[in-house]
């Protein structure tokens, strides 16, 4: 969210002694969870691919170009180890 210049209001839990308003929205007691449109979203990835979706710029992923170039250079990395 600070990436996207979005505003946000954090609230800190302590997972030791998890408050019931907390598990009333994460009953499973895990963070993250974000709200978005009233709903509450579990799971960093769900999260972020959210973020990406509702507001894709600035962009988070990797530009296409840029990515293709870095599996390159992996690949090449992988096979010189392999070698
Ligand atoms: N796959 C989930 C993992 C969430 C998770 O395990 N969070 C940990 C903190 S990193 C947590 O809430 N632990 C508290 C607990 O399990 O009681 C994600 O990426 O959001």
């Amino acid at each position: 969210m600070e990436e996207k210049h979005l505003p946000y209001d954090m609230r800190l839990v302590d997972l030791a002694n998890k408050p019931e308003w907390f598990l009333q929205i994460s009953p499973e007691g895990k963070v993250p969870v974000a709200k978005f449109d009233e709903k509450w979203v579990p799971d960093s990835d769900v999260i972020a691919q959210t973020l990406e979706e509702k507001y894709p710029d600035p962009p988070l992923v990797t530009p296409p170009k840029k990515a293709s170039v870095y599996v390159f250079v992996i690949t090449d990395l992988c096979l010189d180890v392999i070698n």
